[in-house]
């Protein structure tokens, strides 16, 4: 069974992130999604309208995600590739080449992103980002 295995927030779901899952899951036979928490999404600068468990609910209900674990560091991918015997390591490319180093352990496949929607874009349509609320 080959395993597949991707990281990221996945907040206020978005087709962009059903894209990515889906072309990961095509990738293999069997999908790891490594979900940021909270804290981890406060080192990485993001603040979640969604809490992790939230966010774990909706990602798990995805159709092409068998498992999902949570993400609170820069430096597990190398256990968790280790762990669950992982094949391949996926993201989008917006994170072209920052995991290169994961190829002495798996490959490394980095997917087009859909590029005119993000979680960010979003909550500025929708008036929820900092200038508007402030
Ligand atoms: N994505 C995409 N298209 C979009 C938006 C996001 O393909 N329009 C992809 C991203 O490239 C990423 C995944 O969806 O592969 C999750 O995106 P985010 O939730 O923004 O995750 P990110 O903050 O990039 O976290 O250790 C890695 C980090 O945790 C990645």
């Amino acid at each position: 069974m080959k395993k597949v295995i991707t990281y990221g927030t996945f907040d206020l779901l978005h087709y962009g992130h059903i894209n990515v899952l889906k072309k990961a899951r095509e990738l293999g036979d069997y999908l790891i999604v490594a979900l940021s928490t909270n804290e981890f999404n406060a080192i990485k600068g993001k603040e979640c309208y969604f809490s992790y468990d939230q966010r774990k609910k909706l990602v798990e209900a995805i159709r092409y995600v068998d498992l999902v674990i949570p993400e609170d560091s820069w430096e597990q991918k190398v256990h968790d590739v280790k762990e669950f015997k992982v094949d391949v390591f996926t993201i989008g490319n917006d994170w072209s080449g920052k995991f290169d180093f994961l190829k002495e352990y798996c490959d490394v496949v980095y997917l087009s992103r859909t590029p005119e929607i993000s979680t960010t874009k979003i909550k500025k349509d929708l008036g929820l980002d900092e200038e508007s609320v402030s």
